[in-house]
């Protein structure tokens, strides 16, 4: 191991070079964050021939997944080579969603953006510009500076779905009551990683609303926690369905969408009340026990049974095995965010491992380097570059500024989706006219009832441009769309929690596309030259990495870089800006009472309720539509709306698939393979029915992202988008009191067979 004055540390001894030759194939080292699409970054070995990609192996000496790699890295060379890769910018000829276009070069595309940015400046002023984007990856602190420098509007990283309900729920939760997000301790910290003598293994893991060894849910890796459980450590899974990992718990709490806080609120209950939590942990680092102590009083592991249709033991049981094993840790998924009590779940599921002694431990949950190394956390949506080109009165004109005090904290600078949807479907309260659309696919992937969005993108929008590396159904009703490079084309850098890495340009650009980077630079030059003063790529990313005391060379040669790590960094002063021990929080404690909440109206404590919609809170629609619906589990052959295109992950995964109990299947006529109809009053859609007893009775799964690059792209078909898309029975409008979380995963429907 080695360690740089600067603080990074690196792997000593055999560095490889960044390229070498193995008689007829070129092998470039490299990471691939993005496109396509996910938020790792593991380490490849590239091997080319020419200007072509013969294959992907995993780099084994990458700490990050040492050698391991997922289908879809296995698949690059198929996304990167694909005949359907969009080449050319295309202009659109005829009517919108007409799938008639016109190749035109690079210099006509952006004078056609500048041409309509003026305008829209000019007629409506620059905050009626919206960039929106998807989920966090490399594009998004450039569509940052593009958005804010560039186009002058504070709407970035306009992320359609409801309630930033993914991530951002647990970065809010976690900043103002930790000061940041800590991630579960699979000894990721240390280069050498398992086999690092101040590493221990987790006793328990708890795996919540996650399925990691599909997602790599995105401080983790799923085969790290299978190398734990090699070591010993016990599972416990919350899960409404039976999944690989549940099925190898200890404990499994098959339970009903979307009562997640109600169980962790009656395991805290449990652990207080039998004494089994920190006494030393919770006397001196947190604030606001004996409020938290009150609060979980009501919630009786007997009543949270009945709500949850989980039996009392096993609550029970969860929260003592959880609190007895030392060092435990928590995987949190996505499911957790997308309910409308995403807020509070994020809260009650925290205070499990802090009351239990289990932060800042080795095998526990520990804390990033993020804030140490005083730099940005990438993975963060919305960064801050280019933030201060805006004035103040143009910053409170951000999507939900005014109604939502936590975007005014510079947690996140993006804007409030349903804000921004109501904004782009109604014009209030004011319009939006010109969409860059950038690494996202609304209609098939994040929008809530996404037809809506369509008309409004039809019919209110002046100018419409996407930036993707393939057609997509968003994609069909631009009016310009530009070409993206994928990864291996690309020369970059990727920074997430705590490690650095080079992404290198393993082949030449292909056709006529060009990175996000590219983009950003001349773009941002022809709109607003003195805010991009860079002569080169090269010379603004030298500039992003100024944070780091790192060059991109150095970055190249050193290969993957990890910030240097040490536990309990509470008692060292190394988490607070004044370097106090304590956290960076309000009262320098982990915050189980959230004092920030309170100044703004919000509960400080975790709580329950019911979903919008449900047995319960709606019980004579539940007559109507007398299942649970949630969706949107991922399948490891594709990346949210993306390869399906990619014929060797169509093979294993062909069509949408919608998960029924065999019990409710024989109620409603079903049998396996069937078509189905999955329907609410909000609208229906189509997938294909497997009927498993993996799901818990009374509750239906459906696959989120799909559509079907075979099917006719023009108008109405859209890729047939529409018809599998289980967004069509989910609102905007539903988000938490905070502005952040939706009750995506928490819906009701009924189910019957399709006709043909
Ligand atoms: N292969 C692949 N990997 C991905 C992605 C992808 O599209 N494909 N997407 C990435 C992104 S952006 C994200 S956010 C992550 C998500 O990653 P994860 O959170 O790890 O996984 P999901 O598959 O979203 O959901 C996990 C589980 O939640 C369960 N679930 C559904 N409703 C509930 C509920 O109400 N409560 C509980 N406790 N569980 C519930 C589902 O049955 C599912 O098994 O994955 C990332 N990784
Ligand atoms: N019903 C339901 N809906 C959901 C979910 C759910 O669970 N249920 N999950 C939600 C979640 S958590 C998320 S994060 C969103 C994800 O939503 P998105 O981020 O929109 O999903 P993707 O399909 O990964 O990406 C969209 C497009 O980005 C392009 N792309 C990928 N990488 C790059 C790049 O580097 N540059 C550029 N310019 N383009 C790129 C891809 O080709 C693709 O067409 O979906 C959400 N939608
Ligand atoms: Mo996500």
């Amino acid at each position: 191991m080695a360690i740089d004055p600067k603080g990074w540390v690196w792997q000593e001894g055999d560095i490889k070079p960044w390229r070498w030759q193995e008689g007829d194939l070129t092998v470039t080292r490299t990471t691939p964050w993005t496109g396509p699409g996910c938020h790792n970054g593991c380490g490849l070995l590239v091997y080319t021939k020419g200007n072509e990609v013969i294959k992907v192996e995993g780099d084994p000496d990458h700490p990050f997944n040492q050698g391991v790699l997922c289908p879809r890295c296995l698949m690059l060379k198929k996304v990167v080579h694909h005949p359907e890769r969009l080449k050319y910018p295309l202009k659109r000829l005829g009517k919108r969603g007409e799938d008639k276009w016109q190749r035109i070069g690079w210099d006509e595309a952006y004078d056609m953006v500048v041409e309509n940015v003026r305008s829209v400046q000019e007629k409506y002023g620059p905050e009626s510009i919206a960039a929106l984007g998807g989920t966090g990856r490399n594009y998004t602190n450039q569509q940052a500076k593009l958005t804010f420098s560039g186009f002058g509007s504070p709407n970035a990283i306009g992320y359609m779905l409801s309630g930033v309900s993914c991530y951002a729920p647990k970065i809010v939760v976690t900043a103002l009551t930790h000061g940041d997000l800590p991630a579960q301790d699979f000894s990721q910290g240390f280069v050498d990683r398992f086999h690092n003598p101040q590493w221990k293994c987790p006793e328990c893991i708890i795996v919540w609303g996650s399925n990691p060894h599909f997602t790599n849910m995105e401080l983790s890796r799923g085969d790290w926690l299978v190398q734990c459980m090699k070591r010993g450590s016990k599972l416990i899974v919350l899960d409404p369905r039976v999944t690989w990992l549940s099925a190898k718990a200890e404990i499994f709490l098959q339970l009903r969408p979307g009562t997640d806080a109600a169980i962790a609120l009656a395991m805290l209950n449990v652990i207080i009340n039998e004494g089994l939590y920190d006494h030393e942990f919770v006397e001196n680092w947190t604030h606001g026990f004996d409020a938290l102590k009150e609060r979980v009083q009501k919630y009786l592991p007997g009543e949270v049974a009945k709500i949850s249709w989980v039996p009392e033991e096993k609550i029970v049981g969860a929260a003592r095995l959880f609190a007895k094993s030392k060092p435990a840790a928590i995987q949190w998924g996505n499911a957790i965010e997308q309910q409308r009590t995403g807020i509070p779940n994020c809260q009650a599921i925290s205070q499990l491992w802090a009351i239990t002694g289990n932060l800042e431990v080795p095998g526990g949950m520990i804390l990033g380097q993020i804030n140490t190394a005083e730099t940005e956390h990438a993975f963060a949506y919305g960064s801050r570059w280019g933030i201060d080109d805006l004035s103040e009165e143009v910053l409170q004109k951000r999507a939900g500024w005014k109604d939502y005090p936590i975007l005014k904290m510079g947690l996140l600078n993006m804007t409030q989706p349903d804000k921004l949807a109501e904004m782009i479907i109604e014009g209030k309260p004011y319009p939006i006219k010109m969409a860059w659309v950038q690494a996202t696919n609304p209609l098939a992937c994040t929008a809530q009832e996404p037809k809506k969005l369509l008309h409004a993108f039809k019919h209110n929008l002046d100018f419409i441009v996407v930036a993707d590396l393939f057609m997509t159904p968003t994609a069909m009703i631009a009016d310009l769309i530009l070409p993206v490079c994928s990864a291996l084309e690309r020369k970059s850098f990727r920074f997430t929690w705590g490690i650095i890495d080079a992404v290198n340009p393993v082949i030449d650009k292909l056709w006529e596309c060009k990175s996000d980077e590219e983009i950003l630079l001349e773009l941002g030059k022809r709109l607003n030259p003195q805010a991009f003063p860079w002569e080169s790529v090269d010379d603004m990313l030298t500039e992003r990495l100024k944070p780091f005391y790192m060059t991109m060379e150095e970055i190249r040669e050193k290969g993957p870089l990890l910030y240097k790590f040490e536990y309990e960094k509470h008692k060292k002063g190394r988490l607070r800006k004044d370097r106090k021990p304590g956290f960076e929080t309000p009262t320098g404690k982990v915050e189980l009472y959230c004092t920030a909440f309170e100044q703004i109206g919000l509960d400080p404590l975790p709580y329950y309720e019911e979903p919008p919609d449900s047995p319960y809170s709606t019980p004579e629609n539940f007559k109507e539509y007398p299942l649970i619906f949630t969706n949107g589990a991922r399948s490891p052959v594709f990346f949210h709306s993306e390869h399906r295109q990619i014929s060797e992950a169509r093979e294993i995964h062909p069509n949408p698939v919608t998960e029924i109990h065999p019990d409710d299947a024989n109620q409603f006529g079903i049998n396996d393979g069937d078509w189905i109809w999955i329907e609410n009053q909000r609208g229906k859609f189509k997938q294909v029915a497997k009927v498993t007893p993996g799901i818990l009775s009374g509750v239906v799964h459906s696959e989120h992202g799909w559509w079907f690059p075979e099917k006719p792209g023009e108008e109405p078909c859209l890729f047939g988008t529409f018809e599998a898309n289980p967004n069509n029975l989910i609102p905007f409008g539903h988000q938490g009191p905070s502005g952040f979380s939706s009750p995506t995963r928490t819906q009701i429907c009924k189910v019957y067979k399709a006709e043909e």
